[in-house]
């Protein structure tokens, strides 16, 4: 039962947790780590690590046939604000990588597909409170055009070829394990480190823009308890909505102050407000609440105090060092 799977894209924010999470469940020997570069030593030390670019569709087939691989993650993406700087590299990135992987699924080469999808998903003629499963759907990002071409594949895919493909549309992702890269919803992360550094934030986003999150914790639950769901339960498989909370920088910031007193926050909104105001403010998810039991666990509160209580020792160990 205990077929070995692939993660790649294993050293980003959510492939670094999700591997040693899969580790910790399954055994060291039966989770491949990959990614274009090395990741840190409790990724490498703890089980078999490959360097692997995952547009390179011979290179991603050697891999899964020398390990034997039943189950891929992939977990390599170019987030929305990277994708406007790079927008074909940020479309070739989310888009060939999907396919090399479905396309070894199609072949039978691998038995199931995790691919994360996004809010981003979701463009400004969507509904903006309580965004349904099944809407409107005009993204105006390359990420988010990506995410949405991706979804009508991995339907296809299913459909046509049988493909076991789950999906989730994530949310903003906070944890402070490993630092995220590129994303709108990164400042939800970079306020606390630097809150906890410097006592000061200048916000990219600005005060009263809600936007869905979650914390990590929650995002791995989530993405394990789709893949270990028996297949009848998946009903959608374009990509699930999935939501815990939605805050604003400044209820953020609240929170955050609750804990440091003197902390101060100033807002210089980029070009990111633009895309956060084309992203829905909160989410329905009723879908994966009732067809495979998706519950969320932290609040705002919580993750203010697991944040801070996770990234003070870092701090403490820069200033030392
Ligand atoms: C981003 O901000 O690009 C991502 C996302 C919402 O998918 N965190």
């Amino acid at each position: 039962m205990n077929s070995k799977i692939l993660i790649i894209g294993a050293c980003g924010q959510i492939g670094s947790e999700l591997t040693l999470k899969l580790r910790e469940e399954h055994g060291n020997d039966f989770i491949i780590a990959s990614d274009i570069r090395e990741g840190d030593d409790a990724l490498m030390s703890s089980g078999p690590f490959e360097i692997l670019d995952a547009t390179d569709d011979s290179a991603l087939e050697d891999v899964v046939m020398h390990y034997e691989i039943g189950e891929i993650y992939l977990m390599a993406a170019m987030l929305s604000a990277t994708s406007e700087k790079f927008p074909m590299k940020g479309w070739n990135l989310n888009m060939k990588t999907l396919f090399n992987v479905l396309n070894l699924a199609k072949d039978f080469k691998i038995n199931k597909v995790f691919w994360p999808s996004s809010i981003a998903v979701f463009g400004p003629s969507t509904p903006k409170f309580d965004t349904p499963q099944n809407t409107i759907m005009e993204p105006t990002t390359v990420y988010g055009i990506s995410k949405q071409t991706g979804e009508r594949w991995c339907h296809y895919y299913h459909k046509r070829y049988g493909v076991d493909v789950r999906s989730l549309r994530y949310p903003g992702l906070i944890s402070y394990k490993t630092q995220p890269g590129g994303g709108t919803t990164d400042y939800a992360i970079e306020i606390f480190h630097e809150a906890l550094k410097k006592g000061h934030y200048d916000c990219f986003i600005s005060e009263n823009t809600a936007l869905p999150m979650m914390y990590m914790d929650d995002a791995i639950e989530a993405t394990i308890k789709i893949m270990r769901a028996p297949a009848s339960e998946i009903k959608v498989r374009s990509s699930y909505n999935v939501s815990a909370i939605s805050f604003t920088p400044d209820e953020l910031y609240q929170s955050i102050k609750n804990h440091l007193k003197d902390f101060q926050i100033e807002y210089h909104p980029d070009f990111r407000q633009e895309i956060a105001d084309s992203w829905p403010s909160s989410i329905d998810d009723t879908a994966a609440r009732n067809d495979w039991g998706w519950r969320h666990k932290y609040s705002l509160e919580k993750i203010t105090q697991e944040m801070i209580e996770g990234i003070s020792p870092k701090i403490s160990l820069d200033f030392e060092g």
